[in-house]
């Protein structure tokens, strides 16, 4: 590959269609990072940084990505003259300890652009298989039981593949049991709990099992695979990990430990594109499922989680919504679209597939930053 010449740092502030509630806080609207790699001849990739605003998912904020990106990450990815997604993930690995949504972003932007150079599709070059992804929708916490299993209705209606409901204690069974009563007994029902449970609460989460749902996500701690173990020995329902699962190590103990059934990658979450397929493998050679999440992106972030789920072991639907849930308008062209709970994959376009509505970035965008081969690094 072509040396990069050049990365732009955006942030666009986007109101979400509807305020997304999770058990730990709710927003109205995504504070988006984007990574634009620009290389000698002037080719660009893109990616998008999943790290939210405030540190109530996992400890890597928006900010804290931001600092990361100009002051570490992009200067020694610009010094070293490496631009292969793979040897610099080595290099930054191998010199910022954590941090790893923000090395995802720019991991994935090298991603982007190799897979434009070449002329192939992202997909494809990460060794995607499919062409279209089920969809799944993630509804967020709703004020009552009744008002959620309308909620769920109407998606179970549009042809979303599975509904994801986010619970926390207090808004869990009697959610559940009006949900499951709405949409009948074969509907792919599961719920997503985001870390909000203690290892005692064991009964609560019992009294879920009843529901047959598909997987019970991340109910215990964020950094926790020991507890999960003990809990999944006591459950029917399987247990899928999110926040636990950052890197190919901590998945390798959650299979060793028997911590979950299920796994769901996000390659924001887990370092970018390389940790993501690592993750795949593994799981795949274990007999875990996995299956593609979502951090509420725009269309930049979901052509990337797109591309990820059409690999063979994305065996359950994803939170791949398409733009519409999330945006009154995206930020590419075309928007992402959902027919019979599937999205096409864009295997017959050049890189993500998708064109960055330049024009609507530049409106939304609060601040950018522009680091170059030759700006001093601030600090080493
Ligand atoms: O835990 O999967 C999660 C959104 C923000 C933070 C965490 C999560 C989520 C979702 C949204 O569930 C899924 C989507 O992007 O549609
Ligand atoms: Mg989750």
């Amino acid at each position: 590959m072509l040396p990069i010449r050049k990365v732009t740092l955006r942030e666009l502030r986007l109101p979400l269609v509807e305020a997304f509630a999770i058990s730990t806080g709710t927003q109205a609207a995504r504070r988006i990072l984007l990574v634009e790699v620009t290389d000698a001849e002037g080719a660009s990739g893109w990616a998008e940084c999943v790290a939210p605003e405030h540190p109530n998912y996992l400890p890597e904020t928006i900010d804290i990505a931001w600092l990361s990106l100009q002051e570490w990450l992009v200067p020694h990815l610009l010094s070293s003259g490496v631009a292969a997604p793979a040897p610099a993930s080595r290099l930054l690995a191998s010199v910022v300890r954590g941090h790893r949504m923000a090395k995802a972003a720019l991991e994935m932007a090298l991603w982007e652009l190799e897979a434009r150079q070449q002329g192939v599709s992202l997909s494809r070059l990460l060794g995607g298989t499919r062409a279209q992804v089920e969809t799944g929708i993630s509804i967020g916490i709703q004020s009552d039981p009744e008002t959620l299993a309308r909620k769920a209705q109407r998606h179970h209606a549009e042809g979303y593949r599975r509904i994801k409901l986010k619970i926390k204690p207090g808004a869990d069974v009697r959610y559940v049991a009006a949900v499951r009563e709405a949409l009948g007994d074969e509907a792919p029902l599961s719920v997503d709990a985001n870390a909000s449970y203690r290892r005692n609460d064991v009964e609560a989460l019992r009294a879920l099992d009843r529901f047959g749902l598909a997987m019970l996500e991340q109910p215990l701690g964020w950094d926790d695979r020991r507890q999960h173990a003990a809990l999944q020995a006591e459950l029917r329902t399987p247990i899928c990990l999110d926040e636990s699962i950052r890197c190919l190590e901590h998945a390798q103990e959650a299979i060793e430990l028997q911590s979950a059934r299920i796994v769901n990658i996000k390659p924001g979450r887990v370092g970018g594109f390389g940790a993501a397929q690592a993750i795949h493998d593994l799981c795949q050679r274990h007999g875990v499922a996995v299956w593609c999440g979502g951090m509420l992106e725009s269309g930049i972030g979901r052509a990337h989680n797109v591309a990820l789920a059409s690999l063979p072991n994305f065996v359950h639907p994803g939170d791949i919504s398409p733009s519409r849930r999330y945006w009154e308008r995206d930020i590419v062209n075309p928007e992402w679209t959902m027919a019979n709970g599937v999205v096409d994959v864009p295997v017959h376009e050049p890189g993500m597939g998708v064109r960055v509505d330049l024009d609507r970035v530049d409106d939304l965008s609060v601040r950018q930053q522009v680091l170059d081969a030759t700006a001093p690094r601030s600090r080493s």
